[in-house]
């Protein structure tokens, strides 16, 4: 499996963007065209059509060799063998994912803030996302960071753990992203919307060096 650390593309199959009966497919778009990591994000989906879809989409993350991070539901990730699990900030401390998950496996926590990053950092987490830098139709209501505090959080925080810029990052805002200090990246919607996911993936990869 890719070692986090050297992951710089965080890629989310969200069934928000791509319904079931495209989930594989998408995945597999998202693999070939070099996804470093795949969660996968399913608010106000039933339980069951989570594990149902996570059940496909593991084979071929453990086939690419790469990660797979069920977003939220820490018992069901446990149950199916993923390889993580990711959680916001509502959803309890690190310890109690962690005596659900096992020891082994990848906990990874949203931060909103400078405060909230260094706050995981001390908390144990294995990774961090870190947004939204700018709005996005992906995650409504929640306000942008912007661009300035990131060189201090890749300094605080993410020279520790792999910490993830997420929010509005496009083929277009990345150069910004970038130039601002951020080494890691989730895209969703850019990709999950694009024409050819496999082919915006890699252009988005390559563009990570
Ligand atoms: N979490 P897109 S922003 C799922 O800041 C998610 O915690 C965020 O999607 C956070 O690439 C976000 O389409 C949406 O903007 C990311």
């Amino acid at each position: 499996m890719t070692p986090m650390n050297d992951s710089q593309l965080y890629t989310i199959l969200d069934l928000g963007y791509t319904p079931e009966e495209k989930a594989e497919q998408v995945t597999s778009a998202l693999l070939s065209g070099g996804a470093d990591i795949l969660q996968l994000r399913a608010k106000g989906h039933d339980p069951a059509t989570i594990e149902r879809v996570a059940r496909k989409l593991i084979p071929l993350c453990r086939l690419a060799g790469v990660p797979f991070i069920l977003n939220d539901f820490p018992a069901l990730a446990a149950a199916l063998d993923a390889d993580g699990v990711h959680i916001g900030q509502d959803d309890g401390p690190l310890s109690e994912a962690r005596k659900i998950v096992g020891p082994g496996k990848i906990i990874g926590r949203s931060t909103h803030s400078l405060d909230q990053a260094r706050a995981a950092l001390a908390e144990g987490f294995d990774y961090i996302g870190f947004g939204p830098l700018f709005p996005t139709p992906t995650k409504l209501g929640r306000p942008a960071i912007g661009l300035e505090e990131i060189s201090t959080m890749e300094h605080d925080v993410g020279s520790e753990i792999p910490a993830f810029c997420i929010g509005g990052i496009t083929p277009e805002t990345l150069p910004t992203v970038l130039a601002a200090g951020a080494r890691r990246v989730v895209v969703v919607s850019a990709l999950l919307r694009a024409p050819d996911v496999e082919a915006a993936t890699r252009k988005l990869r390559e563009s990570l060096g």
